[in-house]
């Protein structure tokens, strides 16, 4: 009772056809075999088994009507993971390929990066396969007006906060809110990613991509390295990709490729600061494909490829779940690839991760790497809860000594469980070890 065995079998059993939760709970739960192995309290307690069942999974029909008067179904979902350490807080993503092993897979690894930021957030996650490429702006409104019709009784300030992931940004979110204050009668922290003029907090937008690259320079500073010159390949172009490369042009890398789920360009002269102008533009109002960058800038498209054959220092996977194979690590190791931060969650396939961990390369797994997101979203709910908004230098500041914070929290426990590098092994402990205390605090829960 109670070890990591048993516990596969019974989420293998209990959640058939799930195989993205599957991948991540077994990548949490073989990495912290040490702790389990140390700590009788948590086999006593069936921590585990407790901690992969979602406290609550909420599932919903989401109907709307098109510019043409036709009607329309979608399912709305929440996963509200774990709330032993603060209100269920976690992403809305909209994306043709959700489903409810893909919502849960996240909400599972949003359990331990919420528990790694160091603020008081539970775990959660949800979203729809509504797909809003194509739709217009009042699609997309009617589409977010319905889902929170459901959705708005199951979340509140002190009880769930979601926020933007894949297809949900600014403009989600404005809906979304929108929708919530009528129905609940109260201007409250409910969303973050909000914005500015109506509760949002500077930073939050930059806040994935910057916070995954200031855990990249602390992951190169323990081995006495810094990110400067480095070439930098990064994946996606949407809000994590872009400021992935915003703060890899500050710290003097280069980043060279930038994709979507077309393909990739590689621009070998760097993506420069107008690019990324050019780029944000394209993808936050025109909405187009990154096709167009090589018809404006001197750069080669490829067509349904990832960016991964080209020689790089280091990787930023920035898209989505499983984007780079197996064979993708081989590539980029034998092209030289010293790190891969995940800005995206659970980018690598476990073949990949084996690999990188095995040749003992810089490997943030996005539970640390991407935590900035989230962590500012914390900082946009402190900010709220205080109706008193901070400079863009305070949530920044706050920001950079979260990740710092992140990095020697996990390095540390992964060289005090006998890992010394092992950022898996390090966050996966780190992060459940706050969670699971408080579940046996709490008694039986
Ligand atoms: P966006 O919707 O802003 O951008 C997503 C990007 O990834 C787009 O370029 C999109 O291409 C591409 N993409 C999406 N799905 C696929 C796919 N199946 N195959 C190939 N490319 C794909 O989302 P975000 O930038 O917010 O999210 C990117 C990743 O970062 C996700 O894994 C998300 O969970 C993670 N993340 C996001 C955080 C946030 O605060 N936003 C925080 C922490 C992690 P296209 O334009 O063609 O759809
Ligand atoms: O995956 C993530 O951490 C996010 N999409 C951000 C979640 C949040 O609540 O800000």
């Amino acid at each position: 009772m109670g070890t990591i065995h048993d516990t596969l079998d019974i989420v293998r059993h209990r959640n058939p056809g799930e195989p993205e939760f599957l991948q991540a709970v077994t990548e949490v739960l073989e990495s912290i075999e040490p702790v389990i192995e140390r700590h009788k309290q948590y086999r006593d307690a069936i921590i585990l088994e407790r901690i992969v069942e979602p406290e609550r999974v909420i599932m919903f029909r989401v109907p709307w009507q098109d510019d043409r008067g036709q009607y329309h179904v979608n399912r709305g979902y929440r996963i509200q993971m774990n709330s032993a350490i603060g209100p269920y807080k976690g992403g809305l993503r909209l994306h043709p390929t959700v489903s409810l092993s893909i919502l849960k897979f996240l909400a599972f690894e949003q359990v331990f990066k919420n528990s790694l930021t160091t603020l008081p957030m539970g775990g959660a996650k949800g979203g729809s396969e509504f797909d809003p490429k194509g739709k217009s702006d009042a699609e997309v409104m009617r589409f977010c007006q319905s889902f929170m019709t459901e959705l708005h009784r199951h979340i509140g300030p002190d009880t769930d906060v979601p926020a933007g992931d894949i297809g949900v940004g600014g403009r989600e979110i404005g809906f979304l809110y929108g929708q919530y204050r009528r129905l609940a009668n109260e201007f409250s922290g409910v969303l973050t990613g909000k914005g500015l003029g109506w509760g949002g907090s500077l930073i939050r937008p930059e806040a994935t991509g910057y916070g995954c690259v200031y855990f990249a320079q602390e992951m190169l500073k323990s081995r006495g390295e810094s990110i400067e010159g480095k070439v930098c390949l990064v994946s996606g172009s949407g809000n994590a990709a872009q400021y992935t490369i915003e703060k890899l042009l500050q710290s003097g890398a280069k980043p060279v490729t930038v994709s979507d789920s077309n393909g990739f360009i590689h621009d070998p002269e760097g993506i420069t600061e107008e690019k990324l102008a050019w780029i944000m533009n394209l993808k936050n109002l025109r909405r187009g494909r990154i096709r167009e960058y090589a018809a404006k800038f001197r750069a080669t498209y490829y067509e349904g490829q990832r960016p991964w054959g080209i020689a790089c220092d280091c990787a930023f996977p920035s898209a989505t779940q499983n984007e780079i194979t197996g064979e993708d690590a081989k590539t980029l190791l034998g092209n030289g690839c010293q790190l891969v931060a995940e800005a995206a969650n659970m980018p690598c396939e476990p073949e990949a991760i084996h690999l990188f961990l095995g040749r003992k390369i810089l490997y943030g797994p996005g539970k640390a790497a991407n935590a900035g997101g989230v962590a500012t979203s914390g900082l946009e709910m402190t900010q709220n809860s205080m109706r008193l908004p901070w400079t863009r230098e305070e949530v920044d500041d706050r920001l950079h000594q979260i990740m710092i914070t992140i990095h020697k929290n996990a390095f540390e426990t992964a060289a005090d469980y006998g890992a010394p590098g092992n950022l898996v092994v390090g966050a996966n402990i780190a992060g459940f070890v706050k969670v699971a205390d408080a579940m046996l605090d709490q008694g039986l829960v």
